[in-house]
């Protein structure tokens, strides 16, 4: 017998779903804010890069320059004593958004004992329990389903909080994060999926590899509604948590952010970057560079060269201080093999 044909899917579009974000409205100083946190995370890579180049770091290191304004804006929009975050492997600037010292952080890229996860972690295993950052992984997309578990861990303990679960597009076509998807917005955990589309998973570009690559529809099977942000406009980022937050505290599940952006580097410091011209990168370097365009905005606010020189001069020399940290602290002790090991089940 022919199957009678299915009823008309209920658009999404006459689901309640979060307000169309609007840009922050940013103060003079939160823009300057805003500003410092971004410079610092570029010079901050910067340096990372010649470091690496030195022998001074070793492992994989992946760069955040050129997506500043996703965790700047997200982050500053989060409350610290309650929402977590967590992230994959380009982790470096989102522990920097949190306004951690630096030199812990490069002193971790180096492996030293001072570094943040004590030298044992490196650039893929940064956390910081103390702001509830729980990191920094190697696997792609396993910490959307960790990260699950940590909104959950909010929900069950009712503490208010809400988890930051940023992934890549790449990580956007793995099989767990649809688990995820599922079971978060079956149970309405307080969790904000963030995609951070720079276009490139290693050298697979997102229209190469993926049959939706509008991401922020990823949730639609799941009514977990998407709004597409600028990823490149720190206020547009800001805004956009800030509805997402309001959907999420107010219990209503999950959303997704799908944050358009680019990184400007290769994936890793091993990329030969042969998969796009240089051209394509100078491009959206000319055309929307996230650092560029809040310059232009404070400068429209009267902040003169003058001031913005002394704030690069300071980071400069913040960065200059963390890199002599990281080069001259000492490695961890040999004991340090033997904690932090796990020898029993759980
Ligand atoms: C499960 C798993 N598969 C493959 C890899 C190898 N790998 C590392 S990064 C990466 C690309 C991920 O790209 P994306 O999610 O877009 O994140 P981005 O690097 O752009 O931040 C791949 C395939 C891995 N680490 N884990
Ligand atoms: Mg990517």
């Amino acid at each position: 017998m022919a199957k009678s044909p299915a009823p008309p899917a209920v658009p999404l579009t006459n689901r309640e779903r979060p307000a169309d974000p609007k840009p922050f409205e940013a103060t003079k100083e939160q823009l300057l804010d805003f500003y410092k946190h971004m410079l610092l995370i570029r010079r901050f890579e910067e340096k990372a890069g010649q470091l690496y180049g030195l022998g001074f770091i070793g492992g994989f290191c992946h760069l955040y320059i050129g997506q500043e304004a996703v965790a700047v804006g997200l982050q500053s929009a989060l409350d610290g004593d309650k929402d977590s975050v967590i992230t994959g492997y380009r982790d470096h600037g989102h522990m920097l958004a949190y306004g951690i010292d630096p030199k812990v952080i490069m002193a971790e890229l180096t492996g030293r004992a001072a570094g943040i996860s004590r030298g044992k972690g490196g650039s893929m295993h940064m956390f910081s329990t103390e702001h509830k950052f729980y990191g920094g992984h190697g696997i792609v997309g396993a910490q959307v389903s960790l990260g699950t578990g940590l909104a959950f861990g909010h929900k069950y303990s009712n503490d208010g909080g809400v988890c930051l679960a940023y992934f890549g597009d790449g990580a956007a076509n793995q099989g767990q994060v649809y688990e995820s998807f599922n079971m978060a917005e079956l149970w309405k955990l307080p969790i904000i999926f963030v995609i951070e589309n720079n276009q490139y998973a290693m050298g697979t570009s997102v229209n190469r590899a993926s049959a939706e690559d509008q991401l922020y529809r990823r949730g639609e099977s799941f009514r977990i509604p998407g709004i597409q942000v600028d990823g490149m406009d720190v206020l547009a980022c800001r805004g956009a948590a800030e509805e997402a937050l309001a959907w999420v505290r107010a219990g209503k599940g999950p959303v997704i952010l799908e944050m358009k952006t680019y990184r400007y580097r290769g994936h890793s410091m091993s990329d030969p970057a042969k998969y796009r011209s240089r051209e394509e990168v100078q491009g959206v370097r000319d055309k929307s560079d996230p650092i560029e365009h809040v310059k232009k905005l404070l400068e429209a606010q009267g902040v003169g060269e003058a001031d913005l020189k002394t704030i690069e001069q300071e980071i400069r020399k913040t960065v200059n201080e963390a890199a002599d940290f990281a080069e001259s602290t000492p490695e961890p002790d040999e004991a340090e093999l033997y904690t932090d090991v796990l020898v029993e089940t759980y």
